[in-house]
């Protein structure tokens, strides 16, 4: 069908519903064969397109095809009767026994899906939470500008604000769809539409797939509810639901008597029909966050107002890219409170680093900016390196001249877990040492973090009074969601921080961190960079 794709890209037509023209007036010299089989196609409800060879469908449905699971016109027949266009509607349809029997499925079909469905998002790419935030952000600004919207979310693991992400998806709640998707259309630079319908579309966005969908404000709710997950979520609110008389499907909350389904205009709304308050998405994990919200004990999660100063940044004087006075200038514009310079120590490896000398010459001008801001308290620090045996990459004299003193271990590999404890316990000890950054020092995706007794480092954390760090640098994030929840469960302090090397990124990394933590379940009370500058000082001064 190789002619009919050419045929079908010639014309620029990029949905089924674009073909009606293209038989009313066939291009010259059209192979009569191929635009029969086309209108065949065309006829019987569409799917040409992936027919004709473009191929162009939502990223799940093409693997369901490309891996053999299905033929193309099981997966036509698929989409013709349930609308499916992603695993999560192919997941719904089998868990509501809505597959086998829809025209042209079989039991086959469904049990081929079935048991395709476990794999299948693992074979999907998956792009950094960072560079999926980056493409959805301004997305969704444009998108809840368009007449009509009430609202519109991210949903999926962008939502949760898991470290690696498969496919951006929103949630768009408009009783104007078509209009919604004709003006972003308008407004945005999409590379290629997958697939568009009444109240979906799916597009190509600097080679991430983003699929929007439109549904009616009434039950937009249980859309997003359903989309955001996790599945395990989603299983525990179901079970939840049914303990306490209601159905809860990926369409909504079913009364169990007689099937009616309840209006959801926004999520809260079947939280709290179920007796729960609303779960916040990050910590929709699927573990007990269902049973602590039905004992009423959901803790309220730190968040981006609560954060008064960000105590982890690098300039010129290291690898940074900008000067210590880009660097204020950019957290005045921010807001903060406070903030802290802390370059490099030599053996950080990184490509510059802060020597003995420049310590005093960045003390000076950062005095100098101290005279010329008071709305804003400038911490000279340092994160220094834990080398070999434990010890600081600077001598104590100079360490005593920081007013913070961050630690780290920049080793990437060759060492046993029990070393590098051993290291940071040794480095913990020290009284200089207010907190270490980036405890894993894993590298997303690419490195794991370190295979250490984490229980015993966040004891030690506890004891000494050292901060452990929810670093928001896309590549650490780093404690994770899950060490972080650990962390302050043993009673550890933690700082959320950018580890910014550019003005840049301060908002979005501090941002990345704060998601990070609450995906640890953690509070403002566990935060230092929540607390004054006044108590911050004094978290510190109570180690020295
Ligand atoms: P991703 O895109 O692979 O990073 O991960 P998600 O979580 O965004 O997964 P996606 O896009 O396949 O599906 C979106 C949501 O739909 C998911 O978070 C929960 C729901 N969902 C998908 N499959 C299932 C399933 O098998 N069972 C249940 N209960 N929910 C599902």
């Amino acid at each position: 069908m190789a002619a009919a794709a050419d045929i079908v890209r010639a014309r620029g037509i990029t949905t089924d519903s674009e073909l009606g023209p293209l038989f009313d007036s066939p291009p010259p010299g059209a192979d009569a064969e191929v635009l029969k089989r086309l209108r065949q196609m065309y006829e019987a409800g569409g799917w040409v397109l992936v027919e004709s060879g473009i191929a162009d469908m939502p990223a799940d449905l093409r693997w369901l095809f490309e891996s053999g699971a299905v033929t193309l016109e099981q997966l036509a027949a698929v989409h013709r009767a349930l609308g499916a266009t992603s695993a999560a509607d192919l997941a719904a349809a089998i868990h509501d026994q809505r597959m086998s029997g829809a025209a042209g499925l079989d039991a086959t079909v469904e049990s081929a899906i079935a048991s395709a469905l476990p794999t299948l998002r693992t074979h999907i790419p998956r792009i950094p939470l960072g560079r999926a935030i980056g493409i959805a952000e301004p997305i969704l600004h444009h998108v809840r500008s368009i007449p009509g919207v009430q609202w519109a979310e991210p949903a999926g693991s962008l939502r949760r604000g898991e470290e690696l992400i498969g496919d951006i998806e929103l949630i768009v709640s408009t009783d104007r769809a078509g209009e919604a998707i004709d003006e972003f259309l308008r407004g945005q630079d999409v590379t290629r539409t997958l697939h568009r319908s009444p109240r979906r579309l799916y597009v190509l966005i600097d080679r991430v797939q983003v699929g929007i969908r439109f549904p009616e404000p009434d039950n937009a709710g249980a859309s997003l509810l359903y989309l955001t997950g996790s599945a395990a979520h989603f299983d525990a609110l179901r079970a939840h639901a049914q303990s306490i008389g209601w159905r809860l499907t990926s369409r909504g909350l079913h009364a169990a008597a007689d099937g009616a389904l309840r209006p959801a205009p926004t999520e809260a709304e079947i939280y709290s029909a179920l007796g729960l308050p609303w779960v916040p998405p990050e910590i929709r994990q699927g573990e007990d966050e269902v049973a602590i919200a039905a004992r009423g004990e959901l803790p309220v999660l730190v968040a981006s107002e609560d954060i008064r100063g960000d105590l982890h940044m690098h300039s010129t004087y290291s690898d940074g890219r900008d000067s210590i006075d880009a660097m204020v200038e950019a957290c005045r514009a921010l807001g903060y409170e406070y903030m802290a310079i802390t370059d490099h120590s030599q053996h950080s490896a990184a490509t510059r680093s802060l020597t003995v000398d420049g310590v005093k010459r960045q003390a000076d001008e950062i005095a100098a900016l101290r005279e010329r801001f008071d709305d804003i308290t400038i911490l000279h620090g340092c994160e220094v390196d834990i080398l070999i045996d434990g010890t600081l990459d600077f001598p104590d004299r100079v360490l005593e001249q920081f007013d913070i003193v961050l630690a780290s271990l920049h080793e990437r590999a060759g060492q046993e877990g029990d070393k590098l404890l051993k290291r940071y316990l040794a480095a913990m000890r020290h009284p200089l040492v207010t907190m270490i950054t980036h405890p894993t020092n894993r590298l997303v995706p690419y490195r794991e973090g370190y295979d250490l007794d984490y229980d015993r480092l966040f004891e030690a954390a506890a004891e000494t009074k050292t901060i452990l760090e929810v670093d928001g640098a896309p590549a650490h994030l780093d404690l994770d969601g899950a060490l972080a929840r650990r962390a302050v469960a043993a009673g550890a302090m933690v700082s959320v921080d950018s580890d910014s090397h550019r003005t840049d990124v301060l908002e979005r990394q501090m941002y990345l961190g704060i998601v990070t933590a609450r995906r640890g379940w953690v509070e403002p009370r566990h935060v230092a960079n929540t607390r004054s500058i006044a108590d911050l000082r004094a978290l510190i001064a109570a180690k020295r």
